[in-house]
């Protein structure tokens, strides 16, 4: 008798014939109310849901957070590519039964949006009104499960930012100065002598001084502003990075390193206001209208809005979700998510985010996909084209957070063909197909009804290793998740499905007596099931359509069931005739 190890029922088989002889049913516990607790929507699109972020006598929500965005030109795949990864990371935690957030926005003060609004004659507030509405239906679109849409215009937020200023300022770390230097209105910041480049101009005669990180051009500014006494922090910083280096305060440690050797190699004091006279589209320092508080200190407190910090009370607020637990961001703005947002934290005696997961670029034609490049690809083009979930693959498939990626539609369409459709839509379509019966397999497999079915050890040794792989998948997923990394956790995913498509080529349940079909079938609907539920946090559109075309119940998709044998009640209709593919083969 071989007794499969990972499954409370047994298939009791003859070791001398090969022959399965029963499938026997064993007994299960299972706490269905926690597995409803965890079930993860195959359809959830937030995006519209505002909620004000607190937690009231509850275990704090995992929350995760995307850069707000500039709106000063229309979203390109780099920003669905930081939405889609801080999806997915919300969405993990929540498959694996964590209460989660996640915040997306758009960031809107400032001169470059103040510029971008003139440029087009329109009013500021209505071209944000605009543009922001463009990168919310973008999350729409691809399926960003956003808890809260945030807006740096919104009056809440406002308060939270003033909220922080007075805090700054009543703990000494505020005062007020002379600043000069090189300014850089497209990046919104001052440069040090250390990183200029200056061109001489063979035409105009002229000498322009760029930055060497971004390449964009400075200009020479001279005015009174409000310092953050971000030179004190040097050390709180440094201390802090030593003792959170092993829980990857910054990953990959590749953007870790820079960011530590430049606080060590010290730190100014930040100007965070600008004279009002130069530009007001921003939000006044408090009690001094003359001065507009900086777009970074504005844009960075977004993260405290959203849980509540301008209107909740100290004590309330040290109850609510923050800190973040995950800010995903582009390594173009490291410095600001990594130096200033924790030096603002500590000195207002805030804690500050679990982890700061830095991804690289996008490129087209090898340069950053840029609103300023000009150089960019329309998500809602290729998701048109390939399919939303078909983007989403390609983009979590490249694991883009050492070194950058280039994008290629053409590639996204190859992709979606060799991996979704053949490997993972196929796979369900010959297990639904019309000739077996998912449903009768169960049952059989439920009643220990007696199948007598020939087949070799070598097969069952297979059949068994396939089994065991996708018994472990969660756990191997969980692995790389763990490790901010959803390409290695689609590579464990697609690992079991490439077994499971060999299965069932060895198995050729077409070639079989539908007297001794069912134990096939059951594997292969198991496969299927399993590998379903786990794609839901990457792939939520497919993964749902396949599970209701296996008929499997809402309640009946969290972690704990991705098991073999986890579930015995589904099946119902999923051989009919006609019910679609899970992922319709590409015209193109
Ligand atoms: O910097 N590849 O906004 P932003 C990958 N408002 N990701 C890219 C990308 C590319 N080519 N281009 C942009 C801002 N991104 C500030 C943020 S947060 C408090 C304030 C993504 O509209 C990436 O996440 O310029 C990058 O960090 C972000 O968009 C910059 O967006």
């Amino acid at each position: 008798m071989l007794v499969w190890p990972h499954c409370r029922r047994r298939i009791v088989h003859s070791v001398r014939t090969g022959d399965v002889a029963a499938i026997v049913l064993g007994t299960r516990t299972r706490s269905s109310a926690r597995a409803r607790r965890r079930f993860i929507s195959s359809s959830t699109n937030d995006a519209n849901n505002e909620n004000n972020g607190t937690v009231e006598n509850k275990e704090k929500p995992f929350y995760v957070t995307t850069p707000i965005f500039y709106v000063n030109a229309a979203p390109h795949i780099g920003h669905l590519y930081s939405m889609v990864l801080a999806d997915t990371f919300k969405r993990w935690q929540q498959f694996v039964g964590k209460d989660s957030f996640l915040l997306t926005g758009t960031d809107e003060h400032g001169m470059k949006v103040q510029q971008a609004a003139d440029k087009v004659e329109k009013p500021v507030k209505q071209f944000c009104d605009e543009t922001s509405q463009l990168f919310k239906n973008l999350a729409t679109t691809a399926n960003i499960s956003s808890d809260k849409f945030i807006r740096t215009t919104d009056e809440d937020h406002q308060e939270a930012v003033h909220k922080l200023w007075t805090t700054l300022l009543e703990k000494g770390y505020i005062y007020k100065g002379k600043h000069e230097g090189w300014y850089s209105v497209s990046d919104e910041t001052f440069y040090p002598e250390s990183q200029l480049n200056r061109v001489f101009d063979q035409a105009s005669g002229v000498t322009k001084v760029y930055s060497t990180e971004t390449g964009k051009e400075v200009e020479w500014a001279s005015e009174e502003n409000y310092f953050f006494a971000l030179s004190r922090m040097r050390e709180p910083l440094l201390e802090l990075y030593k003792s959170r280096i092993s829980d990857k305060f910054v990953f990959p440690y590749s953007q870790f390193k820079p960011i530590i050797d430049s606080v060590e190699g010290g730190l100014s004091d930040l100007s965070i206001s600008r004279p009002s006279s130069r530009f007001t589209w921003g939000i006044p320092v408090p009690g001094d209208e003359s001065q507009t508080i900086y777009v970074w200190l504005d844009a960075l407190a977004n993260y405290l809005s959203a849980a509540g910090y301008g209107q909740l009370t100290s004590h309330e607020f040290k109850k609510s979700m923050w800190p973040a637990d995950i800010h995903v961001v582009g390594k173009d703005i490291t410095r600001f998510h990594c130096i200033y947002w924790p030096a603002f934290l500590l000195a207002a005696e805030l804690p500050v985010p679990k982890h700061v997961v830095v991804h690289s670029h996008w490129l087209m034609n090898g340069a950053k996909m840029s609103k300023s490049g000009g150089n960019i690809v329309d998500p809602n083009a290729v998701m048109a084209i390939a399919g939303v979930d078909s983007v989403r693959y390609y983009l979590l498939r490249h694991n883009i957070l050492e070194g950058d990626g280039d994008f290629d539609t053409e590639k996204v369409l190859e992709r979606r063909q060799a991996d979704l459709v053949f490997k993972y839509s196929n796979l369900v379509s010959r297990t639904c197909s019309k000739s077996f019966s998912i449903e009768l397999a169960l049952s059989h497999a439920l009643k220990g009804y007696p199948v007598a079915h020939t087949r070799q050890d070598k097969f069952l040794a297979f059949q068994s290793d396939l089994i065991a792989e996708a018994n472990n998948l969660v756990d191997n997923a969980a692995k790389h998740m763990n490790n901010f990394n959803p390409t290695g956790a689609l590579s464990e995913i697609w690992g079991v499905l490439k077994k499971a498509n060999q299965y069932v080529d060895y198995a050729t349940p077409w070639n079989t007596a539908p007297s001794n079909i069912s134990p096939t079938i059951f594997v292969m609907a198991e496969m299927c099931r399993i590998v379903s539920i786990v794609l839901q946090p990457f792939l939520p559109t497919y993964s749902g359509k396949a599970l209701d075309k296996l008929s499997v119940s809402s309640d009946h998709r969290s972690a704990e069931y991705a098991k073999f044998e986890a579930d015995m009640t589904y099946g119902k209709d999923a051989n009919l005739p006609n019910r679609g593919h899970v992922v319709e083969r590409s015209s193109r």
